[in-house]
């Protein structure tokens, strides 16, 4: 039986900081109406998909915060989405910023993504793991990057689901930056990663790296597929967004590392591809069967240390 599936990356342009939702919500029915056309069978839309990227503001007031963040999913916005969706038969992936609170009051904030099959079943939840910037308000910047402020970093590990006719996983944004992200998925044999990113052209801290935004955001997911024998769709919310520029590319990868199909824009865009789990296996069970060919034994650093340390005493050789 063939395991090919039919998957669309659904890039959206600048959101402004006050469009509505339900404006929001229009473009990404029309991508999704789009895909259906094509024949697709699962969207990737991208990171705090349903809202401009607001922590690259300092906001003082919590409720100012609040306003960006999902109390529910569905809500009384993306409810539409969603019905749209089953009606279409077609599955999707959807970053969001989600607000929980427990029965005592407690709240907290994650920067979340769902997966949503044809059914309109949540196939799975993952809360963004590897949050970039800064906790405190970096007035030298042009613009912040408060994520280690407004949100808390993901409590879900990095799991995959089965899904699609295959086991798919996700991560979102920054987390493609790190190899370990991948392999813990592809230790679970991942077969497809949804992932979106909202990544300026600037990066405040080291600019002589913005030239490179583009490159870097390929070189992280094509390795990662590669490495992982795995499909990997990536999805930009890209354009210049509330005088910021991001970055477009979004793109799907085969599990050879090539990029397939690729954004030619920075506005709403949808690209497509088929995507034979099947050819997963050619890494899988050969040059990246981890079975038989990894050496954890070696690799004890990586969990036992968070930052650089001192060097490795090796036995002499001799
Ligand atoms: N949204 C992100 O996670 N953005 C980061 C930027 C700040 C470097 C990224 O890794 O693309």
């Amino acid at each position: 039986m063939s395991r090919t599936i039919v998957v669309g990356a659904a890039q959206l342009g600048p959101i402004g900081r006050h469009e509505p939702r339900a404006a929001v919500v229009e473009r990404m029915l029309a991508l999704l109406r789009e895909a259906s056309s094509r024949g697709c069978e699962l969207v990737v839309f991208p990171e705090l998909a349903l809202t401009t990227f607001f922590p690259r503001w300092y906001f003082m007031e919590q409720a100012e915060i609040d306003v960006f963040f999902e109390r529910e999913m569905p809500g009384p916005d993306t409810q539409a989405l969603f019905d749209e969706a089953r009606a279409l038969r077609i599955g999707f992936h959807l970053g969001y910023a989600e607000l929980t609170q427990d029965a005592a009051g407690q709240r907290r904030r994650f920067n979340t993504a769902i997966m949503v099959d044809a059914s309109g079943r949540l196939v799975g939840k993952y809360r963004k793991v590897h949050l970039p910037g800064h906790r405190e308000p970096q007035p030298a910047f042009p613009f912040q990057h408060l994520e280690k402020r407004y949100f808390e970093v993901g409590d879900l590990g990095l799991p995959t689901f089965d899904a699609f006719g295959g086991r798919v996983g996700m991560c979102i944004c920054n987390d493609r930056r790190w190899p370990e992200t991948f392999r813990v998925m592809g230790l679970q044999g991942v077969e497809l990663v949804a992932l979106g990113y909202n990544t300026p052209v600037h990066y405040p801290p080291a600019p002589e790296l913005d030239r490179l935004q583009d490159f870097h955001n390929h070189l992280s997911m094509q390795a990662g597929a590669y490495q992982n024998g795995t499909w990997v769709v990536g999805v930009a919310k890209a354009g210049c967004e509330e005088g910021c520029d991001l970055i477009g590319g979004s793109c799907i990868i085969a599990p050879s590392g090539e990029i397939i199909a690729r954004c030619a824009t920075l506005g709403d865009e949808l690209i497509s591809a088929e995507c034979d789990l099947d050819r997963c296996q050619a890494l899988q069970a050969t040059l990246f069967n981890f079975a038989l060919h990894r050496e954890p034994q070696h690799y004890g650093l990586i969990v036992e240390r968070k930052g650089v340390g001192p060097r490795l005493e090796s036995g002499d050789p001799a």
